[in-house]
């Protein structure tokens, strides 16, 4: 097996799994690129590697944790102990702190003062009613200016000048917190951009966590990532990414940013967002640039497929040991979870239902399941809901309960209703003889 580390070691990991495909043919940074990416990511296709982009001298990866065989993959595990692996990298008493070394790759090349121009970089306009080019891919390194400790997070950023970006981040996030206690002294943020990374850190920088997510990495690698201090900020930045742009973000300033496609497959608005100045850019030698398909499979499974799918497991696991398996899909935007139970007690399945419900808030469609159902196979899902579920019998509903505010359906408070699905068999009704199945064959011995 290929120890991964960084991006380079991920393409060959991925290469020799079957899940990388090196896209010869030129391809527009605009709409064209992430097209491509897209449809591939709704096959479940290999991570398109764009080795050709107009007007750019440095490839494009994408989709790198866009499904579960590449969660698998990332992680070192089967795909039915992803949540389980998950919930052992998230958990604090598992963290792995970073290690500092004094090199980087990345240090090779750096322009700094008004050389330090974005421009620069291949960077995509994805969705056709995105408002123009976003870092979507960019893990954003800060520090708590309290404590000192570090932090990771996902903030898109809109280019808005050849050293200037939009910043978007919400109200309760770690870098809202430093930001407020900078803007009370009235002084600037210090962060850093990482793009082209092992697919460890993008999972980290997903979660919500207490504590540096890099401990997170760490977790997942089994031992300390190593970092290395910037040039123009005092922030420890993954030593082994492809590129890094330092910068600040100036107290006080908001400027219009956005859209962008969202996780819930809608256009967002545009928000007054902070502005991110930069300070640097610097880069490996033939650095690969990444994105992150906004609104489409990546995005969800790093922000709600990932770091959710523990937390929801304990609590289903707490109301039934029969409980096999769990996964929160990533085409229903972090909104639906299907549940694999080897039930004992005709009511197990509903109740295990209302766990998940008040397991996290997000939870508005919960589905289970026998454990011969494949869990991370939408048609064999959609199966059992057509043989296993008498929808008057099968279904319930909770009205009026909480939920993500971005739900569409929800009102102005988030407020929606859930539903629970029994899709288990065997519920006293006829009795069919045994499913049918073929064997899993390898095609490749007979399509070749
Ligand atoms: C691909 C992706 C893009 C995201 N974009 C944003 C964003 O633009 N603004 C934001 O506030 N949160 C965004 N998030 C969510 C946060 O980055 C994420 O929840 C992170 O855990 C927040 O870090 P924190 O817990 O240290 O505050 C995004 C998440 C993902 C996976
Ligand atoms: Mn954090």
């Amino acid at each position: 097996m290929t120890r991964i580390y960084d991006l380079r070691s991920w393409l060959e990991a991925l290469e020799r799994a079957g899940q990388l495909v090196r896209v010869h043919r030129e391809v527009s940074l605009e709409h064209e690129l992430a097209a491509v990416a897209a449809a591939l990511e709704r096959q479940r296709g290999p991570a398109p590697l764009f080795e050709r982009v107009a007007g750019a001298t440095w490839p494009v990866f994408a989709s790198s944790v866009a499904n579960q065989e590449r969660a698998a993959l990332a992680l070192g595990c089967d795909k039915g102990q992803v949540t389980e692996v998950m919930g052992r990298a998230i958990d604090p008493a598992n963290g792995i702190p970073p290690v500092r070394i004094a090199d980087a790759a990345w240090k090779a090349n750096v322009l700094t003062g008004d050389a330090a121009d974005v421009r620069k970089l291949p960077i995509p306009t994805h969705a056709a009613g995105d408002g123009g080019p976003f870092i979507t891919s960019g893990v954003i390194v800060s520090k708590d200016p309290v404590s000192g400790r570090g932090n990771l997070s996902y903030n898109r950023m809109q280019v808005k000048g050849p050293r200037k970006f939009g910043f978007d981040v919400n109200e309760w996030r770690h870098v809202r917190q430093f930001m407020d206690v900078q803007e009370a002294k009235g002084e600037a943020l210090p962060v850093a951009v990482a793009i082209g990374l092992d697919p460890a850190i993008k999972i980290a920088a997903g979660a919500r966590y207490e504590g540096d997510e890099l401990c997170i990495a760490g977790a997942i690698r089994g031992e300390g990532i190593r970092v290395s201090r910037g040039f123009t900020v005092d922030i420890d930045i993954p030593a082994d990414a492809e590129i890094v742009i330092e910068g600040y973000l100036p107290a006080h300033v908001r400027k219009g940013e956005g859209p962008l496609a969202e996780f819930h497959g809608y256009y967002g608005r545009i928000w007054e967002s902070p502005v991110f100045q930069v300070t640097a850019v610097c880069w490996r030698e033939d650095p690969i640039f990444e994105t992150i398909i906004p609104g489409w499979n990546e995005h969800v499974y790093l922000g709600n497929v990932l770091p959710r799918e523990p937390l929801l497991l304990n609590f289903v696991r707490h109301v039934s040991k029969g409980v096999t398996g769990l996964h929160i899909v990533p085409y229903g935007c972090g909104f639906t979870v299907i549940v694999a139970l080897n039930k004992t007690n005709p009511g197990e399945p509903k109740n295990v239902a209302m766990a998940a419900f008040t397991a996290h808030v997000n939870v508005k469609w919960c589905i289970v399941v026998d454990p011969d159902i494949d869990i991370y196979d939408p048609a064999d899902v959609m199966w059992a809901l057509t043989t296993r579920v008498d929808w008057a019998k099968d279904v319930f509903l909770v009205p009026g309960a909480q939920g993500h505010e971005m739900d569409p359906t929800a009102d102005t408070h988030g407020v929606h209703t859930k539903i629970g699905v029994d899709a288990t068999a065997d519920k006293g009704r006829r009795e069919p003889a045994g499913r049918v199945s073929y064997p899993d064959v390898d095609l490749s011995q007979y399509l070749a």
